[in-house]
């Protein structure tokens, strides 16, 4: 005798894989509910364990390939926001499904319908300066050289890198290499003075990219420094909050405070690619935060950069598991 077990949403399709793999004679043995899911995650799916059985001398079939099942996703949104949770309640119900079975164009319309407009809808596009703050190694050089290729190689501006990042060891040489890879302008800008002479000396360029320092949220004469270097800055300037959404939510929750007196116009996100679930993204949608740019997915530079927006980090997520 052939005993089989399978984990499925329903009897019917325990019913169609068995006759498919064990034949038309396979009976049920015994079915149960079963939980599935990680231990942690407090919605996990509700399935069914049928076993099924059939006589050895009946010819086994080949296994026929299985449609392509939608993946289920167990934790589409695990927050502890109570107006969303009910909101997702409803809208499942209106749907007539279980949070679990949405699928992932059901997902996207929750956020664009429910949610109506999220720092992923607004955008802020690149302006002819543009500064990048943040914390200490959230990426924020990496992501000057990410921008600085896209801007440069694929959509052909001239593109130049200003550092005040005089501070770290090494700092300068960082971005400095990026900038003779690519071949463009480069300077150091070492004082408030000095910042008006190197803006003027790339005022041929489409795009100024500027590093700064990372600083600790909570070093109030670090971030003087930055806003003493940024303030001699005249004009079309955005400020962008570097932030890695890998860190915990008390101390992003810190930043996006602290960070306020800088008066950043948008975020980008980086080290997405070091997050095991999307519940810091959805404390960031669910928050009222300036909106996201761009999200980094990793060390490579160019590549590892896209524009934020819904489709481009579901597609991310869905991708790399970050819903399992
Ligand atoms: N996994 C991952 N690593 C990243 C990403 N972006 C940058 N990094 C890495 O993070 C580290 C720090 O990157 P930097 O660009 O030097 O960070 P920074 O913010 O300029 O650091 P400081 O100037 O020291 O404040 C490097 O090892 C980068 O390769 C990302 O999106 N994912
Ligand atoms: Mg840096």
């Amino acid at each position: 005798m052939i005993i089989k077990k399978y984990i499925v949403s329903d009897m019917k399709e325990a019913l169609v894989r068995a006759k498919y793999e064990l034949g038309a004679d396979a009976v049920i043995i015994s079915q149960r509910e079963v939980r599935t899911g990680k231990w942690y995650n407090i919605f996990k799916k509700k399935e069914l364990e049928v076993t099924m059985a059939v006589e050895e001398n009946n010819p086994v079939q080949e296994p026929a390939p299985q449609p392509i099942q939608p993946r289920p996703i167990t934790n589409f949104y695990t927050n502890n926001n109570e107006k969303l949770k009910e909101q997702l309640e409803t809208y499942c119900k209106l749907l007539n499904k279980e949070k679990e079975s949405l699928s992932m164009e059901e997902r996207k319309d929750f956020i664009k319908i429910v949610m109506k407009e999220t720092a992923l809808d607004r955008k802020v596009h690149l302006s002819k300066i543009n500064v990048l703050i943040g914390p200490t190694g959230v990426g924020k050089t990496t992501t000057i050289a990410k921008l600085a290729a896209r801007e440069y190689l694929l959509n052909k501006k001239k593109v130049g890198l200003i550092t005040i990042d005089t501070y770290r060891i090494g700092a300068v040489e960082q971005l400095r290499t990026y900038a003779n890879i690519l071949g463009i302008d480069f300077e150091v800008a070492n004082n408030p003075i000095d910042m008006v002479e190197k803006l003027n000396k790339l005022n041929h360029c489409d795009i100024i990219l500027i590093d700064t320092l990372g600083t600790s949220p909570k070093d109030m004469d670090k971030l003087e420094e930055i806003k003493n270097h940024l303030k001699v800055i005249h004009g079309d300037m955005n400020t962008y909050l570097v932030l890695s959404i890998s860190t915990d939510r008390d101390t992003m929750y810190c930043i996006l405070e602290r960070y306020k007196s800088m008066n950043y116009d948008a975020l980008i996100i980086t080290k997405i690619d070091e997050i095991s679930n999307i519940s810091n993204l959805w404390f960031l949608i669910e928050n009222e935060v300036p909106p996201i740019q761009f999200f980094c997915h990793g060390q490579d530079v160019p590549d590892d950069i896209k524009l934020a927006t819904l489709d481009n980090i579901f597609d991310y997520c869905e991708e790399n598991s970050l819903y399992d």
